[in-house]
């Protein structure tokens, strides 16, 4: 049984993610959602909150399951929960550069190796970050998060 870890901030889940989450449990036969605490960025949702936006997302999806792990390495999760592959999406030259390190780091620490799918090409300007700024100033992202969470945005964000 080949189990996956897909680890991120997920502050919030969008569109994107989700594409990777499906395609990678069209992969594997255990995909483990891992939500993880990057020190680079704020976080704006509460734990249990990105948890709940992933789970209304890969709800139909019974080989996914989302977790967080505090204050953990990547590398010592996947030991955790039997992961034998860490699986991330990949939008271009920007994220490799980023990515690449992380990757070669976690194959140094313990010779897990790092999968990437290409990004949804309609979907590869979505982030997190970018739907938190495209809200916070007025802006629509239906369709680039789900429902629940551009709600949530809305509310926490708009300055009105
Ligand atoms: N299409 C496809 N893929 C996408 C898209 C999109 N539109 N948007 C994002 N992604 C991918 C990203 O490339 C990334 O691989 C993944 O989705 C998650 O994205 P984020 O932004 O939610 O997550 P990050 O980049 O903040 O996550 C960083 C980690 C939390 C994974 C990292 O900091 C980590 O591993 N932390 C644990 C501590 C550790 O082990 N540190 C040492 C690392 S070597």
């Amino acid at each position: 049984m080949t189990v996956a870890v897909c680890p991120g901030s997920y502050d919030p889940v969008t569109a994107g993610h989700v594409d990777v989450f499906r395609r990678a449990a069209q992969l594997v036969d255990e995909v483990v959602v891992a939500v993880l605490h990057n020190p680079a960025k704020q976080g704006t949702f509460s734990v249990e909150e990105r948890i709940a936006f992933i789970e209304d997302e890969v709800g139909d999806l019974p080989q996914v399951r989302v977790q967080a792990f505090a204050n953990r390495l990547l590398v010592d999760v996947c030991a955790e929960v039997g992961a034998t592959l860490i699986l991330k999406g990949l939008r271009g030259g920007t994220d490799l550069a980023y990515e690449m390190p992380m990757a070669l780091m976690n194959r140094q620490l313990t010779g897990i190796e790092t999968l990437f799918i290409p990004g949804e090409p309609s979907l590869e300007h979505v982030s997190s970050s970018l739907v938190k700024e495209v809200v916070r100033f007025g802006g629509d992202v239906t369709g680039m998060v789900g429902e629940g969470v551009r709600a949530a945005l809305v509310e926490r964000l708009r300055q009105d």
